[in-house]
């Protein structure tokens, strides 16, 4: 019989106390229950006495902020902790230490960061990240180079992908990403005063086919294993650190989701600046910072890319000319496409982003939703025939008029 179940704190803090390398004395330990994402529970351990800490995160057998209606397989507490092992071999430094993870409990129990600051909280409070771009770069070249077909064993990759099958959390993001924003879902949570737009989008030919051919790509094209759900919220920074967390949504997918995934939402942060730079030379400062960060991120990345490729690819079928241009274009072209996607399900999806949501004057919030909106379509229908990241920046510049 399953020995799962919900932990109480008394028993994280007794499973804590067992980790001799962070409590190697006796005092007491203290437990609080963190976890605001959709999915899980997130006990902070500390040790008052000492200062030292950890995290004991565990799955939920259900999607937390829809209820038992939804269940969701705890399998992906083992995918989250083998992702992160993963992503911690092949990018040093740019995720948590995991300490153990334990499958039958669905516990992942890593180091504390909470001497970083989550990314989705630092944008909105103004906060700059000037190595975030390099992290970021560093991390997505490497994790998807070394587990694609370019830079691994090929029959080794296929072993792979047999274990990031991540059903249940590929079907979160079917439906709330790739689908339920395209029609009048039941879980969509539409402002009354955004009903109008978001109609527009359900009749809207040309964004629908460009979506489907999005939501084929996600369903169909195993080309590297994706962190998955890589928003704002799943990075901790400081301005010299970065941490990418929660690769639970982790399988083998198509590259350009990952990338897209965070242009996303650096554009969502850009969309809300007319609230959280209220003055108008602070707000153009800002929206070129995150305009130029996107730009770095790409541009690093691709360069990365591009030099594992020449040093390690393990395919001669690949080295024909402009057989790698070709590939980098596409992969662009899908970064744009998911960024669009992975931007618009927040306006008015289940799940939405503080950046926006939170803004409380009504009017505000809904010009920042209407601009979110208009640079998510704009990504979505032009993504097949961008050439270069500034396509992003000229669409983000003129839906926001400037
Ligand atoms: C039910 S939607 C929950 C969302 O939270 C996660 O972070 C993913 O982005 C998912 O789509
Ligand atoms: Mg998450």
């Amino acid at each position: 019989m399953s020995k799962y179940h919900p932990l109480s704190e008394a028993e994280a803090i007794e499973i804590a106390r067992s980790f001799a390398e962070v409590f190697p004395t006796g005092e007491e330990l203290v437990s609080r229950e963190i976890g605001d994402g959709n999915l899980n529970l997130v006990f902070h351990i500390t040790q008052p006495a000492t200062g030292r800490s950890l995290i004991v995160k565990q799955a939920l057998p259900y999607v937390k902020i829809i209820g038992d209606s939804w269940p969701l397989s705890l399998d992906r507490a083992r995918i989250e902790g083998e992702a992160l092992i993963k992503q911690g071999e092949l990018a040093p430094g740019l995720v948590p230490v995991v300490y153990r993870s334990d499958a039958d409990m669905a516990l992942t129990i890593m180091e504390d960061l909470s001497d970083h600051v989550i990314m989705r909280k630092g944008l909105i409070e103004g906060g700059v990240y000037p190595d975030f771009a390099e992290h970021l770069a560093e991390f997505l070249s490497r994790t998807l180079f070394f587990t694609s077909d370019l830079g691994m064993n090929q029959q080794d990759k296929k072993v792979q992908l047999g274990r990031f099958i991540n059903p249940d959390l590929c079907k979160i993001t079917e439906d709330f990403v790739l689908n339920f924003p395209y029609y009048d879902a039941e879980s969509n949570n539409i402002e009354p005063y955004l009903r109008d737009a978001a109609e527009a989008v359900w009749r809207d030919e040309e964004l629908l086919l460009e979506a489907a051919k999005l939501r084929e790509k996600f369903l169909t094209h195993a080309q590297a294993l994706l962190h998955g759900d890589l928003h704002t919220g799943s990075i901790f920074v400081t301005p010299a650190s970065t941490k990418v967390i929660d690769p639970e949504f982790a399988y083998y997918g198509p590259m350009g989701f990952d990338i897209g995934a965070i242009v996303a939402n650096l554009l969502l942060n850009y969309a809300g600046q007319e609230h959280w730079s209220p003055n108008e030379a602070d707000r153009r400062d800002r929206r070129a910072y995150l305009l130029s960060t996107i730009t770095e991120l790409w541009t690093r990345f691709e360069r990365k890319f591009r030099a594992l490729w020449d040093a390690h690819g393990v395919d001669k079928r690949f080295d024909l000319p402009g057989y790698q241009d070709d590939y980098m274009k596409r992969l662009l072209q899908d970064t744009i496409g998911f960024a669009g996607a992975k931007a618009l399900r927040r306006v008015y999806g289940l799940a939405q982003v503080a950046d926006i949501a939170t803004i409380p004057d009504r009017e505000a919030r809904e010009r920042a939703q209407r601009l979110a909106l208009a640079i998510a379509r704009n990504l979505i229908v032009s993504n097949r025939s961008a050439s270069s990241i500034e396509d992003v920046v000229r669409i983000a510049e003129t839906a926001a008029g400037s």
